[in-house]
């Protein structure tokens, strides 16, 4: 208390940038000096002042426009066979907030976030990112080298967090006051790891379209393959059907919310039988599905099981999801109909046979599951129990799209429902973990219903102000123009249309309590929030 007496008293009677500078030599070391910073198993292999104005990225061929930072290169050794590189960037003591953010990766990236730190630096964070111990997208880092693979799957963030919190502190002269972690796909897998493996790295957590589930995925991604092409590998779903099926479920499905807004409100309400548009005899057109086409479109919207057991290994994906948009990523095409042969198939290959020639097509889902979660639990983050976090007094929110054609949200969905079931219920849930569910929202962004939202506000307000979101503002845009906003809602919490005003706007909804598959129950009226 004194101490913030003494610095109101200071800002008083002082300019602040003089006061703040002032600090910031005292206690700070300048940008040049942090590289003789010594902290075991890292190097610090640079840190650069670099000026306010364009910074190109290596790798990116455009240029960020960035405040002024501090930029730190450095590489983790966790391991003799480690090479984890990470890059830190502060904003000198008068921009900065006081925070850390660590941003997340996408895919089996092995590049740093420039765009996500940019995002944050420009809040004024200091931010941390990781190319998670390897170069590139491809798999085959992972061959002949399971400490990399450990690299990848969960050690990277939590080397590269505790580094940045050091490398932070020495230039600011002091730790950072929070930390933060931002993070969607295998982002919101890394969010989700660290808060179950590493609780006391951060003091708030986004998962965004959390890849968690990966060992399961992995092999949902393969069996959706096999299901989705000819024996000779030939797509069975062109782009095109794609699109007719996508519009086919929201032409059938849409009202069923109550509201006919081109958006399915929670696909699992939604039960389209592709074989309703089986082409009636042997012609087939751009408005029918021939009978390969239905049978391998139910096969994705149903999910792979056990064939001995019959039990469910891995969620379908969700109606809506097919082909929503114009790129490969906004439809099944990016992770199940494009590639020339199943995604991810590095991962049998190089993290689990050892075989750099395996053929999928040997593929054993009841045996060959069960040897992968033996042999690589760490690829997945699973952990139901989130008591350390709890306890810390972290707060973790998580969000998805009800369309993510390459995360089915219903395995999201699940994993919220397994956790609240083992913290005691939904209520003790919610003290520290908290769902949006983002209808007709794709993979990360975009689609047709609102995608996007502020979820590092909502956090913060969380965090520091001890306000917990109930309610997010989601915006939906056509050529940078918002042409919709709706609340996402506290799952289970749906929106629901009050009744009067526009539609395309926000305000006009509540967020009440509906089991997935009873009526729908349109509020009137002001309020009705429950
Ligand atoms: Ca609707």
């Amino acid at each position: 208390m004194i101490g913030r007496l003494l610095a109101a008293a200071a800002i008083a009677s002082a300019p602040l940038a003089t006061q703040v500078a002032a600090r910031a030599a005292s206690n700070g070391t300048s940008c040049a000096n942090i590289a003789a910073l010594t902290i075991p198993n890292i190097t610090i292999r640079s840190s650069t002042a670099v000026a306010a104005g364009p910074f190109t990225p290596p790798g990116a061929s455009n240029a960020l426009t960035l405040p002024a930072f501090c930029r730190v290169e450095a590489t983790a050794r966790p391991t003799s066979d480690s090479d984890i590189h990470f890059e830190v960037w502060i904003p000198p003591a008068e921009a900065w907030n006081g925070k850390l953010e660590g941003v997340g990766n996408g895919g089996y990236s092995g590049a740093i976030g420039y765009a996500a730190m940019a995002a944050g630096l420009r809040r004024g964070y200091a931010v941390v990112s990781t190319d998670t111990g390897h170069a590139g997208d491809d798999m085959k880092f992972g061959q002949g080298h399971p400490e990399k693979v450990i690299d990848w799957a969960y050690r990277s963030i939590h080397v590269m967090t505790d580094a940045a919190k050091l490398v932070v502190r020495d230039a600011q002269g002091r730790f950072a006051d929070r930390a933060y972690f931002v993070g969607c796909s295998s982002g919101g897998h890394q969010a989700l790891s660290e808060a179950q493996r590493y609780p006391d790295d951060y003091d708030g957590i986004i998962a965004g379209d959390p890849a968690n589930n990966r060992i399961r995925q992995t092999f949902a991604f393969l069996y959706s393959w096999a299901a989705t092409h000819t024996p000779d590998g030939k797509p069975i779903l062109p782009a095109p059907k794609l699109a007719l099926l996508t519009k086919s479920a929201i032409d059938a499905c849409d009202a069923l919310d109550g509201l006919k807004d081109g958006i399915i409100d929670d696909p699992r309400r939604c039960h389209f039988d592709p074989a309703k548009l089986a082409c009636k005899g042997s012609a087939e057109d751009a408005s029918c599905l021939t009978p390969p086409q239905v049978d391998a479109a139910r096969k994705m919207y149903e999910g792979v099981k056990n064939p001995r057991t019959g039990e469910p290994i891995f969620t379908g994906w969700p109606r809506g999801s097919e082909g929503f948009g114009e790129s490969a990523i906004q439809s099944w095409r990016q992770y199940v109909i494009d590639p020339m042969e199943p995604m991810r198939v590095g991962f049998f290959r190089y993290f689990l046979f050892h075989d750099p020639n395996w053929d999928y097509r040997t593929i054993d889902l009841d045996r060959d599951l069960a040897f992968a979660e033996q042999k690589l639990p760490f690829m997945a983050a699973v952990e139901k129990d989130l008591t350390p976090f709890k306890k810390r007094g972290g707060k973790l929110l998580m969000y998805t799209g009800w369309a993510d054609p390459v995360v089915p949200p219903q395995d999201t969905v699940a994993y919220y429902d397994a956790v609240a079931k083992t913290m005691g219920g939904l209520d003790k849930t919610r003290e520290f973990y908290r769902f949006f569910l983002a209808p007709g929202m794709g993979h990360c962004s975009g689609g047709p219903g609102p995608n996007q939202f502020d979820m590092l506000t909502a956090l913060e307000q969380w965090v520091e102000k001890g306000v917990a979101p109930e309610r997010i503002t989601a915006s939906h845009s056509t050529n940078g123009k918002v042409d919709r906003t709706r609340p996402l809602c506290l799952y289970p919490q749906v929106a629901r249309w009050k009744g009067t005003g526009s539609t395309d706007d926000a305000v006009n909804f509540a967020c009440v309590t509906e089991a997935p598959n009873a009526p729908v129950r349109r509020t009137t009226g002001g309020g009705g929030r429950e």
